[in-house]
């Protein structure tokens, strides 16, 4: 396989930058050379096949997002990014490796739902992407299922304390779940909101009439997240298993985690970017001439979008500076507004529940270092290795040295990206929740595993070069 030289730009990672050259051999990471020094070995020197110029520009390790949903099963329909779809999409905005949701639905067995999850996956992704398990129903039988999945290469697992019917595990199962995660190292992942009492909530709004979009945030109001935060907590503490909440969008929920980290418990969380930059009340004012109010379901979501008013944006910047939260995901769930959300004209707790963010969180997030929520190395921290601390593929993927995969980005600080349906949009969707989003940066040249899968605007990757990842236990942990 070929090999390539990087040079004349600015490696950065997690703890900081130096401008170096990157020498890629096959699919690995050969040698970071000081700027213009000889090559390592002439059998290198006489076959570099391609030289890339990052003059000005950074080179950082491939996006990993920990969190999308392919092709998930939600309200009647199925998430409208496919594998393949999905993970061009991925490669466009400079994520190299994704970590999807495996699903095991109620009454199904879990090594059927993973099975049925590796045969989606398989051979349709254009970059190298892993599974977490879902656990949608906690009996004997699971629970002993369970304690096989780090043999797989799945180290994690989610549970729901939303969705009562479809996902959801009680108080008893979640307690039961954790003890499997404490006695093997497997970190239990949480969607942390009230189910029931939600459900209670946006049955009575809609029995008042008030069934747009926007209502979908006032039944899932902070307090719900707040609750159920602090239950998932409480019962970690208890048992002893490791945890990582899901899509953590209300302030008083970073709270409660900062105060259990600061109690010494092995205690995680994520953002999303629909957390840092959109607000209920962009929602609320959400109107058009073809979808009116209904507007709005373009960014239903859960946890949902929080009050601006209210500063919980303001206070995700400020945990993901000061690592009340570690990471950065998408939570990918894209659908379109076309006999997808339209199913909840009307209902606003019918419209499936997502966003599209995969090819974007990259840029997003860039965008914190040009305005000065975060620092360049924190952005690569909280897109990147963090993401492979976390969740067993630190060395691999997630940093940029001898022997890693060469998962690389170079970004362009000077170029422009203009988000929009008809300007830089891969994914398999009908609409934006990003339209009219201008970033100072851009997504020059990714590669996956040493092939060049995106250059100055081409896309050049091939579906089925992704391969699964099996991961091992967090290295994050304590
Ligand atoms: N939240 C979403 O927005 N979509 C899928 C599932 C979830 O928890
Ligand atoms: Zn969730
Ligand atoms: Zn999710
Ligand atoms: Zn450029």
């Amino acid at each position: 396989m070929a090999t390539t030289l990087i040079t004349g730009g600015t490696v950065v990672s997690a703890t900081g930058r130096a401008a170096a050259d990157v020498l890629v051999d096959g699919e690995t990471i050969r040698a970071v050379l000081e700027p213009g020094s000889p090559l390592l070995g002439t059998d290198v020197a006489a076959s570099v096949d391609r030289v890339i110029d990052a003059s000005g520009k950074y080179v950082i390790p491939g996006g990993i997002d920990a969190h999308t949903h392919m092709q998930l099963p939600f309200g009647g329909t199925e998430a409208s990014d496919t594998f393949e779809t999905g993970t061009r999409a991925a490669a466009w905005g400079g994520t190299t490796s994704i970590i999807d949701f495996a699903v095991q639905t109620y009454g199904q067995k879990i090594q059927d739902g993973l099975a049925a999850w590796h045969e989606k996956a398989a051979g349709n992704c254009a970059i190298d992407y892993g599974f977490h398990q879902i656990v949608g129903d906690v009996n004997d039988e699971s629970l002993a299922a369970m304690r096989k999945l780090p043999d797989e290469g799945i180290s994690s697992f989610k549970l729901f304390m939303a969705y009562p019917g479809v996902f959801y595990s009680d108080d008893a199962q979640i307690l039961k779940a954790m003890q499997v995660s404490r006695d093997t190292g497997m970190l239990t992942m949480m969607h942390a909101e009230n189910g029931p009492a939600i459900d209670v909530l946006a049955q009575q709004l809609v029995d008042q009439g008030n069934t747009d979009p926007y209502y979908h945030g006032i039944a899932r109001a902070w307090e719900m997240e707040e609750e159920a935060t602090h239950r998932a907590i409480m019962l970690a503490k208890l048992t002893g298993a490791p945890l990582y909440v899901v899509h953590v969008s209300a302030k008083q929920a970073v709270e409660q985690l900062a105060w259990a980290r600061d109690k010494g418990q092995n205690v995680y969380g994520e953002t999303c970017p629909q957390y840092l930059y959109l607000s209920l009340e962009d929602q609320l004012g959400a109107s058009s001439e073809k979808w009116g109010h209904f507007e709005g379901a373009k960014w239903v979501c859960s946890t949902p979008l929080r009050s601006r008013e209210e500063g919980h944006q303001h206070s995700m910047w400020q945990a993901l500076r000061t690592n009340d939260l570690q990471m950065v995901s998408t939570d990918h769930c894209p659908f379109c507004m076309k006999d997808q959300k339209e199913l909840g004209m009307g209902d606003f707790r019918k419209i499936p529940n997502g966003i599209g963010s995969i090819e974007h969180r990259m840029d997003l997030m860039y965008q914190g270092v040009v305005t000065g929520e975060i620092t360049l190395e924190r952005w690569v921290e909280l897109t990147s290795t963090t993401p492979a601390r976390m969740f067993g593929l630190y060395g691999q993927k997630g940093v940029i040295q001898p022997g890693a995969d060469a998962d690389i980005v170079v970004y362009d600080p000077n170029g422009h990206t203009s988000i929009g349906l008809d300007k830089t949009h891969h994914m398999n969707m009908d609409y934006s929740a990003w339209e009219g989003y201008e970033i100072d940066g851009h997504v020059d040249t990714v590669l996956s595993r040493g092939k060049v899968v995106v250059d100055d605007n081409a896309y050049l990757g091939t579906k089925g070069d992704g391969r699964f990842l099996k991961r091992g236990l967090s290295t994050y942990l304590i």
